[in-house]
């Protein structure tokens, strides 16, 4: 009796380890990453840890070759290459999706987000999720949100401290509609471009000035050629993790959930790592020869009253319903 419970506890132990050995389904995988900005950036960092994590939750099987600079080219041709599978993986501005799924533009519409409490409640909650879902039938996985930050305006030309001054000013804006517009009313003259384009056009004069979170003016090195700095936080821009639907649709169950575990983890330590930053870049902009101003609370509120038919040129533009979707969630976050 005893000898027959030992040969079928051998028997089905035989049986099952080869289950556990493959319990996690788990093969190995190089996954190409790009991104835009450099790899002592905030950007590269994360994605340095994302590469770890994933390293370390697939006994090193899943592995993450980053490339920077816009190596593998700008957020708009790598998304078309994620479309293709020609790429698996990106992080970039959720700004340029909008030639995708164009209810992407209702992040950039200014001074939505008081701070990083309600964006992060917004963009983690229901209507983030969403918006990440509606990439679906385009053949992107939209996987989590990090965060860019809060935009303001650098040039080369004079310091910023109310609406007039930026008359005439060139500056560059992202490939979307609505900075396009914004900064049109504010008076300047936007130049729509991509990232990577941008430090030669501000080198060469083609722009006059651009706006971004302070982390990338410093990581960047924008502060070599441009002069002055105005905190103006017209818009929280968050950066967006991608898949390519192609080839995440191939995953295993296990990778799969390898991976958004990761994604996850490296969206939280994205976020802290950027604020941390982010709160250190003004002392060193101003170090390396910056011309930092504030805006007052009366000019900042010359600004809204100014871009306020922005609003309405986009909900008549086909974009009322998930601005009212937005605008409610962020309500919500303020309760
Ligand atoms: C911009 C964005 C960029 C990001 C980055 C390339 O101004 O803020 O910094 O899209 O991922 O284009």
């Amino acid at each position: 009796m005893f000898r027959k419970l030992l040969l079928a506890t051998g028997i089905a132990a035989a049986l099952l380890a080869p289950v556990a050995a493959s319990a996690q389904d788990v093969k190995t995988r190089i996954i190409r990453f790009g991104y835009g900005l450099s790899e002592s950036s905030n950007q590269g960092r994360a994605v340095k840890y994302f590469a770890e994590e994933l390293s370390k939750r697939s006994g090193g099987k899943l592995k993450v070759k980053g490339f920077g600079d816009a190596s593998l080219g700008s957020d708009i041709q790598m998304q078309n290459a994620l479309i293709g599978g020609a790429q698996e993986m990106m992080v970039g501005s959720t700004a340029t999706l909008v030639g995708i799924v164009r209810d992407f533009g209702v992040y950039d519409l200014p001074f939505l987000f008081n701070n990083e409490k309600e964006a992060d409640a917004v963009l983690d909650g229901p209507f983030g999720e969403k918006l990440l879902k509606s990439l679906n039938d385009k053949g992107l996985v939209g996987l989590v949100y990090w965060e860019n930050g809060f935009r303001n305006l650098t040039n080369s030309k004079r310091p910023i401290t109310k609406l007039e001054d930026m008359g005439g000013i060139k500056l560059r804006v992202m490939q979307n509609p609505v900075y396009i517009d914004m900064f049109n009313r504010f008076g300047a003259n936007a130049v729509p471009l991509a990232f990577s384009e941008l430090f030669t056009a501000m080198e060469t004069g083609t722009v006059d000035g651009q706006e971004n979170p302070v982390t990338t003016i410093q990581s960047s090195k924008f502060y070599e050629v441009q002069k002055y700095l105005t905190i103006s936080r017209h818009v929280y821009s968050p950066w967006i993790m991608l898949a390519s639907k192609r080839w995440y649709d191939g995953l295993s169950a296990d990778e799969k959930k390898i991976l958004n575990e990761a994604a996850v983890a490296s969206r939280d330590f994205e976020r802290k790592d950027s604020r941390e930053a982010s709160a250190q870049s003004i002392a060193y902009l101003k170090e390396k020869g910056m011309q930092i101003n504030e805006l007052s609370p009366a000019e900042l509120e010359r600004m809204r009253e100014m871009v306020k038919p922005a609003f309405d040129k986009y909900a008549a533009d086909g974009g009322a319903e998930v601005l009212k979707d937005l605008q409610g969630a962020i309500a919500a976050s303020r309760k």
